[in-house]
Formats: C-alpha cells, sequence, structure tokens
C-alpha cells in the first residue's frame, strides 16, 4: 500500500523501546473486576497498540507468591503457603489466558530464578553499603517462638480507636501504623499479648534520597538530564509521593523475620527473609530474565539504555513503585528507573466498596465461565467506566445499557448492516468506488483523523477516552448509512450504492484495526468477516485498506443482547454470597463490682403482650417478675409477634429508671441477646426456671 501524507503524521512517535509491567498479583487469592480495570486491562491495551506501532516491547507480570498476605491466607484455610500459591497461581493464570491479557510472559516469584535474582540484588546493595543494620525491638510471640510481621499483630488504632487495626495500618481511618502504637496488641497466632524482643534487621534508609526524588518526580530529571515527562504521570501519583516525601522518609527494614520468602543471603540471617517490596518488585526483573532465556534475548536490553519502563499499578503501590523501588534501582546503579508509574483508582461494586474477606466482588474466573464468549463484552465496559483519575463502579446494569446499546446498536449494528447489504446486492464482494460526493469525502476525513487521537490518548495513558474515539468510527458509520439509505437508493442509483456500501467496508475495516488494542476478539471477527488481516496501526485511517473485489462473509451477530434476567440474577448471586462484616464492638468502661450489682436482674414471665400502635418495632408487654406485674415496653416486635412470646420466661432488669415511650410507662428492660445480622433472641436459662429467680 501506498504511504499517504497521513501516515507520517502517526510515525511521529518513533520506534521507542518498553518494558511494561502490571503489578503482580498476590497469589492469596482469584482476581475481581477491580484489579482488571485497574491495572491488567489498561496495561493489556497499551501493550497492543505498542505492538500495533512496531515498538520492541516486553509485557510482564506474575504471581507474588511470599509476604504475610500468603501465610495469613495458608493460616485462614488450614494449609501451607506454598498449597496456597499453587492454587491461586493456576486460578489467576487461567484467567489472564482466558481473558487474552497479551504477557509475554507470567512468571512467579517462587522460581528459583527469582529467588536467586533477589538475593543477587540484596548482596549489590549490601556490598555498596546502601543498608544500615540495626537492632530494635520486635514483637514475639512466646507460644508460636515467632516474630510477628505487622500484618499478624492487631489492636487499637491510636487515632481512630478502632479495635481491628494491623500493625502496619488501620484500614479504618487509613493511617499507618507501626506495630508498637498499637494500643492492646495482641497475636493473630496465639490470640496472646506478644513480647518485644530484639532482632537485627537491615534498613533503607531513605531519608537521603529525598532531594532527588522530589526533582526526578516533579521535575522528571535525575541528575539534571531529562529523563520523563511529569506532565505524563496522574496528578494522584505525584500527589501521593510528594505528600509522602514531604511527610519525611524514613529508614525501612528491607528484611524481615518470617519463614516463608527469599532467604536472606548473609550469614546469621537464619530465619530471615527479603521483605516483600523488595522482593515482588524485582519479580519484573526475573520474570524478564525468564522470558528473555526462554527467547533467545539478553534480559539486561529491557532494563538498560533508551528504554521505558512503565508500571502499571493500584493506587494502594503507589510509593512501592514511584518511590521504594526508585531508590532501590538508583541504589542498585545499573538499571533504569521508570518512565511512568500509571495507576489507578478503586473500581467500586454495586454501590459498595469491592471486598474480597467480604466476597463482595465479582470474580474474573466465575465470569469467564459463567460468559466465555463475553470476553470484549467485559473489557468494553470496564474500559468505559475504567477509574483512571477518580473512583468509579461497576454495576450489573450499566453493563447490560453499555453491552444493548452502545456494542449492539451502534457497533454490532453498523458492521452487520454493511456486511449483510453488501451479501444482499453482491454476493458478498466489495463494489468498486464510484465518484465521491462532499459526504463521501467528510467522512473520510473524519475516519482519518480517528486514529491519531487515539494515539495521542494512548500515548497519555487515556484509555477510556481512547476506546470512546475508537467507538465514535463505529457511530460515524452508522450516521453515514443512516442518512446515504442505501436500502431506498438502490432502487433509483444502483451505481451510487456501490460507492456508499464502498464507503462503509472502509469503515468497518479500519475499524478491524483500532478496535485491537481494546477489543482484540471483535476485532479478528471484523477481520474474518472482510477478509482483511492488518495488525499495523498506520494502516489504520486509510481509504482502502479493503480491495474492490474482496470476497466477504456473512456476518454472525456480535454482540447479543443482555437481557434482564441476566442483571437480576447477577446481583441476586453478588447479594445472597456476601459475608456480613463481624464489628466487634470495643469493650466499654470498666465497672466496679459495686456498680455492677446494683443492677437488679430477675427472671419474669411474660402475661400478656400488644403491639404499640404507630410504632412498629415496639410491643407492650405485661410481666410477672414474682414480686409484681409491670408494664415494660421493649423494642423486640420486628422479630416477635405478640402471640409468640406469651408465657415465655425472659430476663429483665427491674431497677431501670422508669420512661415514657409513646405516652406508656415502662418499667424495665428485657434483656436480649444479638447476633452480628441483628437478630435478636431472650436471655433465657438453659434450665427451664420460672419467674421470680433472680440473676447472680
Ligand atoms: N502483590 C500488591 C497487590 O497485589 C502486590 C503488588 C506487587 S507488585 C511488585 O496489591
Ligand atoms: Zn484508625
Amino acid at each position: 500500500m501506498n504511504k499517504s501524507p497521513r501516515e507520517c503524521l502517526s510515525l511521529n512517535m518513533s520506534k521507542s523501546k518498553f518494558t511494561v509491567t502490571a503489578a503482580l498479583p498476590y497469589a492469596n487469592g482469584p482476581l475481581h473486576l477491580g484489579h482488571v480495570a485497574g491495572v491488567y486491562l489498561p496495561a493489556d491495551i497499551f501493550v497492543r497498540f505498542l505492538r500495533m506501532n512496531d515498538h520492541d516491547v516486553a509485557f510482564i507480570c506474575g504471581s507474588d507468591e511470599h509476604g504475610a498476605a500468603i501465610t495469613l491466607r495458608a493460616k485462614k484455610e488450614g494449609t501451607t503457603p506454598k498449597e496456597i500459591v499453587d492454587k491461586y497461581d493456576a486460578i489467576i493464570g487461567k484467567a489472564f489466558k482466558d481473558f487474552e491479557i497479551s504477557f509475554d510472559i507470567y512468571h512467579r516469584t517462587s522460581a528459583e530464578i527469582h529467588h536467586k535474582t533477589s538475593q543477587d540484588f540484596f548482596l549489590k546493595l549490601y556490598e555498596k553499603g546502601k543498608f544500615t543494620e540495626e537492632v530494635s525491638e520486635q514483637y514475639f510471640d512466646e507460644e508460636y517462638q515467632q516474630f510477628l510481621a505487622d500484618r499478624y499483630i492487631v489492636g487499637e488504632c491510636p487515632k481512630c480507636q478502632n479495635p481491628g487495626a494491623y500493625g502496619d495500618q488501620c484500614e479504618k481511618c487509613g493511617t499507618d501504623l507501626s506495630p508498637t502504637e498499637l494500643v492492646n496488641p495482641t497475636s493473630t497466632l496465639s490470640g496472646k499479648t506478644p513480647i518485644l524482643k530484639t532482632t537485627s534487621h537491615w534498613y533503607l534508609p531513605m531519608g537521603r534520597h529525598e532531594e532527588w526524588l522530589r526533582d526526578w518526580i516533579k521535575e522528571g530529571t535525575l541528575d539534571g538530564v531529562k529523563q520523563h515527562e511529569p506532565k505524563a504521570w496522574r496528578n494522584q501519583v505525584i500527589g501521593q509521593c510528594m505528600s509522602w516525601i514531604d511527610g519525611g522518609l524514613h529508614s525501612r527494614a528491607m528484611t524481615r523475620d518470617l519463614d516463608w520468602g527469599v532467604k536472606v543471603p548473609l550469614p546469621n540471617a537464619e530465619g530471615k527473609v527479603l521483605y516483600v517490596w523488595l522482593d515482588a518488585p524485582i519479580g519484573y526483573i526475573s520474570a524478564t530474565k525468564q522470558w528473555a532465556l526462554d527467547n533467545q534475548k539478553n534480559w539486561e536490553d529491557y532494563w538498560t539504555g533508551d528504554r521505558k519502563l512503565i508500571h502499571f499499578i493500584g493506587k494502594d503501590n503507589i510509593v512501592f513503585h514511584a518511590v521504594i523501588f526508585p531508590i532501590l534501582l538508583k541504589d542498585h546503579g545499573d538499571l533504569i528507573l521508570p518512565d511512568n508509574v500509571p495507576a489507578s483508582e478503586f473500581l467500586n461494586l454495586e454501590g459498595d466498596k469491592l471486598s474480597t474477606s467480604r466476597n463482595w466482588a465479582v470474580w474474573l474466573h466465575e465470569y469467564l465461565q459463567s460468559y466465555p464468549d463475553k470476553a470484549d463484552e467485559l473489557k468494553y465496559v470496564l474500559t468505559s467506566i475504567a477509574p483512571e483519575t477518580k473512583d468509579s463502579e461497576f454495576t450489573w446494569k450499566e453493563y447490560q445499557t453499555r453491552i444493548n446499546s452502545e456494542l449492539a446498536d451502534i457497533l454490532g449494528n453498523f458492521v452487520n448492516r454493511a456486511l449483510v447489504l453488501t451479501q444482499k446486492y453482491y454476493g458478498g464482494l466489495v463494489p468498486d468506488m464510484g465518484k465521491m460526493t462532499v459526504e463521501d469525502q467528510s467522512v473520510l476525513n473524519e475516519m482519518a483523523a480517528i486514529p491519531q487521537r487515539i494515539s495521542k490518548l494512548i500515548y497519555a495513558y487515556k484509555f477510556r477516552e481512547a476506546q470512546a474515539e475508537a467507538m465514535n468510527l463505529a457511530r460515524l458509520g452508522n450516521k453515514y448509512l443512516a442518512d446515504q439509505e442505501p436500502w431506498k437508493v438502490v432502487k433509483t442509483d444502483p451505481e451510487r450504492v456501490k460507492t456508499i456500501m464502498h464507503i462503509a467496508l472502509q469503515i468497518t475495516a479500519n475499524l478491524s484495526i483500532v478496535l485491537q488494542p481494546f477489543l482484540p476478539e471483535t476485532a479478528r471477527k471484523l477481520s474474518n468477516f472482510l477478509n482483511v488481516h492488518t495488525a499495523d496501526w498506520n494502516d489504520a485511517g486509510r481509504p482502502d485498506i479493503v480491495q474492490a473485489g474482496t470476497q466477504t462473509r456473512e456476518p454472525s451477530i456480535l454482540f447479543p443482547k443482555i437481557e434482564d434476567d441476566i442483571v437480576t440474577a447477577e446481583v441476586e448471586k453478588l447479594k445472597s454470597t456476601v459475608m456480613t462484616e463481624t464489628t466487634t464492638t470495643p469493650q466499654k468502661e470498666e465497672v466496679s463490682f459495686d456498680d455492677f450489682s446494683k443492677m437488679d436482674i430477675r427472671l419474669g414471665t411474660i402475661l400478656e403482650a400488644e403491639k404499640v400502635e404507630k410504632a412498629d418495632k415496639l410491643l407492650k408487654l405485661l410481666v410477672d417478675t414474682g414480686l409484681d406485674k409491670r408494664t415494660i415496653v421493649s423494642g423486640i416486635a420486628a422479630h416477635y409477634a405478640p402471640e409468640d412470646v406469651i408465657g415465655k420466661t425472659v430476663s429483665v432488669l427491674l431497677n431501670l429508671a422508669p420512661r415514657k415511650i409513646r405516652g406508656i410507662e415502662s418499667q424495665g428492660m428485657i434483656l436480649m441477646a444479638e447476633d452480628a445480622e441483628g437478630n435478636l433472641s431472650f436471655m433465657v436459662p438453659e434450665k427451664g426456671f420460672n419467674a421470680g429467680g433472680g440473676i447472680c
């Protein structure tokens, strides 16, 4: 094909070299839609696009198999860390494959090459004197004879009094903590209070790196040399890094007392492993090494020189990738620093935070099991709502709407019309292009401009808008056919219809190119319908991709409509499998025995019960206390019908000061037990005692 002037424009991003990484998922659970929308899908779109532009790319990922997240999960499931990582590495790896995330390698940090690479990395920094050795007191579980990783210690948050804060963070108020800041710490292993014991670790003194980090993040320069374009970094990434740095960078231990992980390669380091954030990012390097070995390449080419290193991550990993790992890389000295760290915000689900522990999630592998031929539909929806600059939300209703009214009604409808009419009028052969009208020319001009706009947006990490631009091409085609009405014109001017259909088929051919990064399966289908196969982005925008005379195929329906019952069933499934959080209320203030013994609690029998008018929750009870018969108003009407409680023996607090409730004087209180779901039950003696007994 001849090169048009337009093409030269699209080539102005000269061939570059990229190493693209996507956060290594912890092999302690499956992937949910939040991971996919925030990290893996945008990374995949970016890489597919780069490959189409003939850049030299390596796309690296793998399972993160170390760290306390794994050992805790193993403990919870009553099994070994090894079994946990094997199980989830397989589930995650298969889901990625089925979803066509096009990694060059999906590796594992349990691999020997990874252990060796991390140890060598550690040793290099150690030998260069980049660590300090510090002795400190850390929590130790005497029963388990083990130092406790931060996540193994829970206690009260000193800031918000949340009783379930972890040793590294309070998930309620978001404060970063260290274990010794927790009030009343307990070990999650034994449930006992841990003791403090001295241990020595290697620390990364980060304070000395503040100055160059500031220049590097804010100006994009390192030692005065331009490294990257800070304007291309997302605001939230720069913001988070700067607030961290401005808060002062402290020394951080790079080793841990744990028996699961990469062993510290030094004498006298028995029982110590590398901190998971010194181990996991090096997983990007070791995976590259393995891939290079498998493909007769030189791994160093992917981590040195004029190569752009891009880390796709979620926002909870920002400081590790944009501050700590760059410090480690700079201290190492031989490797490049990231060019960009496109981090996403969070994806919410049906009005609530996605949560693995509460099982409030749509799991990728389950989705693909239920809808094996709807991967592109999910990709489309997730990119449309991608949490690029702020949190966003997935709902099954929106999933349905986007598929039905965008994919089916716009893209599917246009492609179907173009191909079906070609079958009908020309037996599927692409007709010749005749004389063009002004409208034809303007449609072709618009078509030619779209790939440029998509390129710009993708290089700026704006995948949401980029996909919308690709869809604009389908919109353009739809409108063109609706305006030109070939089905009417065919009766009066069949020559003209050839040109219209020729142009419609060129638009379809263009769609088969510009959709490739976003909807690879759909793009393949279009290529097959048209018998055109190009994966060269430079072809996008051309008016001559499919040649006159080419035999096209009868199309199949691209996007069947999503019926309401799917939406209902999926929402139901979520609601029926969610686990309600057991919120343990913190213990109240201490009371003296004297205070306690002031309460007169006795057994009473309910003699009469009736609903209180205009109060859904209240029952008016007449209770025989053995002492007297008195009226008590109780908030149990949502749980018990009046006839169900008559005759029951219950516990009553007699000497509670009388109160008027809805105009009725209540002379005491019925004591109830409540479970995590808010169900109520009477507190009754296990032996059938009668009214009048006291409680002691
Ligand atoms: N596994 C954390 C996470 O999944 C961690 C990322 C490692 S990237 C080197 O959120
Ligand atoms: Zn807190």
